[in-house]
């Protein structure tokens, strides 16, 4: 006879272990093939641009209304948010609640108007780099462009002056040492995009690469 007691018992305590939040939802958050990590390693193509706050620019340009380039005060002047997102590297190691400030891509983009054929975009960084994006992407509430972490200027091996931050994609998709948004009507793949990679990458879908589109 089976002992019903402890059976039973031991039940309820695993569903209230399911129930808490703890490790369990935690687990949740790192999608599959992803390990969490706490030491924010440093991705890059061997080039760590050093761009001084004086000739920093950011340009935006291609299907818009008006070709904008605006300098360190002007990109400082516009909204300010703080946007805490997950960052998942396709080389399978994932860090959570990242703390970025700056400003919202959107903001950026509604100042050079684009146009309606605008359906996808290049972003261009200061050492060669580039990735793409659809327009869709790019308005989502929690794509950024920031200029700090952990409320510290973002340092040069993380991209700063300013880089790129879309949560929801894996993290290659984040320009770091960003330097122009270019808007087409038609996809055209990036750095990565070209080389294997898949082009949505999404982490929750596990789009790491391109044999899989
Ligand atoms: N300009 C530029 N941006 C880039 C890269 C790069 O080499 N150059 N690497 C990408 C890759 S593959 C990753 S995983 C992240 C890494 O960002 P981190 O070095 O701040 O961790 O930046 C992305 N953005
Ligand atoms: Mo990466």
């Amino acid at each position: 006879m089976p002992d019903w007691k402890k059976l039973i018992e031991g039940k309820i305590a695993l569903a209230k272990r399911g129930a808490k939040p703890s490790k369990a939802n935690e687990n949740a958050r790192i999608p599959a093939g992803q390990k969490q990590v706490n030491n924010f390693p440093i991705l890059d193509l061997g080039i760590k641009p050093e761009i001084a706050l004086n000739s920093w620019s950011l340009r935006v340009y291609g299907l818009v209304e008006h070709d904008i380039k605006l300098d360190w005060a002007q990109f400082q002047a516009m909204p300010q948010i703080t946007d805490i997102s997950d960052f998942h590297c396709v080389t399978r190691w994932s860090q959570l609640d990242m703390d970025w400030q700056g400003v919202r891509v959107r903001d950026i983009l509604a100042l050079a108007k684009p146009l309606n054929s605008a359906y996808f975009a290049t972003m261009h960084s200061y050492d060669g780099y580039t990735t793409n994006l659809p327009m869709e992407a790019l308005l989502d509430d929690d794509v950024l462009l920031a200029h700090s972490v952990f409320g510290k200027a973002l340092p040069r091996e993380h991209g700063g002056p300013v880089r790129m931050i879309v949560p929801k994609r894996y993290a290659w998709k984040g320009a770091k040492w960003i330097k122009a948004i270019e808007l087409h009507e038609h996809d055209k793949r990036g750095f990565w995009e070209v080389r294997g990679y898949h082009n949505e990458a999404d982490p929750w879908l596990e789009q790491r690469f391109s044999d899989d589109e």
